[in-house]
């Protein structure tokens, strides 16, 4: 047992450090042959050992150049030149989230036998996520020809968020999906896929539909160019959105959904769990962008939600956001709908919400009087009606941290201390689209 037995079983003070050890120059000064004998041999030895792990591993390399003297660690530097010298940036600083670097493990290699490369671990950060998930899934309708537009939101989504909360998939469709759709969409994440066929009565005529008369309003609509005016897969999209998504057998094992729309992209690294923010925070609807309604596609829908609400009082919550879809409030219902929005195609709700009563009643009077044929009602106004009307204004909100595009515009958080001084968001902030229109109104106070 040497000298350096003492040193665990006594306290190690300072100077008797000093006292048993010799520092290295009075070593060298003593036995200078030796030494240089031993530090030529020490160097030579890690030298072989640094090579034949290729010549990785930060932490190693940094301790090789400390112990074994300037020309080991000129050595060190010609081998990864790019990779000490982010080391010694990163060392200490914000970057590492805080974790000081004698924390961190060694990484554990492994060869891949393909190139005979040492690698370090992978990291999969759904894995690393220890917290509890919501019971939710994202859920996208959409055709086998946007395979590349879903594909392209996908790599949004899941490097934006789900990389690091692993939730499902389901894609639904008019018919059925094609294996190359399955295939290459399953790809795109490590979560679980599904794909669900809609039911036929819930992407057709309803028998009270008089279709020589939607055939005849389409014509009249494309005439007035109002955008997909003619449409007849529109308006079942639309339908469908409004008022049967929710119903699909294979949601009905989720309480929460995201939707996502082929061809969106998403600006803002979203850290957090959304759905689980929702049920913490006894929130049921959240979105992103609100905007204005064509008025021609919509013209009736008002007049009709006026005369669903007098017969239903009682579904209206007292401190709605009315106030959201009216500019003169002071006029109650008999106001005007100012034709804002929430702009359906990002959601991220509480499925229950679709399910209740008040909905699956007031879907039902809408879609009774046939003008999601004879008119191009839309899932974005019919949603956001309900929302504002049925649900207390603070179960709203506005998800204004997540950045968002859907072809043309941009939603984009405008604190730049928080989301662009900070690596979060990658959108300009000056593009964000929201800020002046039916955003005058917050929706969190409105009504009440
Ligand atoms: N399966 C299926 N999905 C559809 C059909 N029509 C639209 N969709 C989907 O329904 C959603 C809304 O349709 P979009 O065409 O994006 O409508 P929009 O967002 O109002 O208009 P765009 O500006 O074209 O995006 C998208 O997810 C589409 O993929 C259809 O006929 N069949
Ligand atoms: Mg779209």
């Amino acid at each position: 047992m040497g000298p350096w037995r003492d040193l665990i079983n006594e306290p190690a003070s300072s100077s008797r450090l000093r006292e048993r050890i010799p520092s290295p120059i009075e070593a060298f000064r003593a036995r200078p042959l030796r030494s240089l004998v031993i530090l030529l041999g020490a160097g030579f030895a890690l030298s072989l050992v640094s090579a034949s792990f290729g010549g990785v591993g930060h932490d190693r390399l940094h301790a090789t150049a400390s112990w074994g003297g300037s020309a080991l660690s000129d050595a060190a530097r010609q081998w990864a030149p790019a990779w000490s010298r982010t080391h010694n940036a990163v060392k200490g600083s914000a970057r590492f989230g805080g974790e000081r670097e004698d924390a961190l493990l060694e990484p554990v290699f492994s060869r891949d036998p393909s190139d005979g490369l040492l690698y370090p671990p992978d990291i999969n950060p759904s894995r690393m996520n220890p917290y509890k998930r919501a019971s939710a899934t994202f859920v996208s309708l959409v055709r086998n020809s946007e395979l590349d537009s879903i594909r392209f939101s996908m790599r949004e989504v899941e490097t934006a968020f789900n990389r690091k909360f692993n939730y499902p998939w389901l894609f639904l469709n008019d018919e059925p999906f094609t294996d190359e759709f399955k295939r290459r969409v399953r790809g795109m994440t490590r979560g679980d896929v599904n794909f669900g066929l809609i039911p036929k009565e819930h992407w057709s005529y309803p028998d009270w539909i008089n279709r020589t008369k939607a055939a005849e309003e389409r014509r009249k609509m494309a005439e007035d160019h109002v955008i997909y005016g003619d449409s007849e897969s529109y308006r079942h999209m639309c339908r469908f959105n409004s008022g049967f998504f929710f119903e699909h057998p294979m949601l009905q094992q989720y309480d929460y959904y995201w939707r996502v729309e082929p061809g969106v992209e998403f600006y803002c690294d979203v850290d957090y769990d959304p759905f689980v923010f929702l049920q913490q925070n006894n929130k049921t609807y959240g979105f992103t962008v609100a905007i204005y309604e064509y008025e021609r596609t919509i013209q009736s829908l008002w007049p009709t939600v006026r005369d669903f609400v007098k017969l239903h009082p009682e579904y209206v919550a007292p401190d709605n956001s009315l106030g959201f879809l009216v500019d003169d409030l002071s006029q109650g219902m008999d106001a005007r709908y100012n034709l804002c929005h929430f702009w359906s195609n990002f959601e991220i709700a509480d499925l229950r919400f679709w399910r209740s009563d008040a909905y699956r009643t007031f879907f039902k009077y809408l879609d009774d009087t046939g003008n999601f044929f004879y008119e191009r009602w839309g899932d974005a106004p019919v949603h956001s009606i309900a929302a504002a009307l049925f649900l207390p204004a603070a179960r709203l909100h506005q998800f204004n941290d997540i950045g968002y595009r859907h072809n043309p515009y941009i939603h984009c958080p405008t604190n730049k201390a928080k989301f662009h001084d900070t690596g979060k968001c990658s959108c300009d902030p000056k593009s964000t689209f929201d800020e002046d229109v039916c955003f005058t109104i917050d929706v969190s106070t409105c009504g009440s």
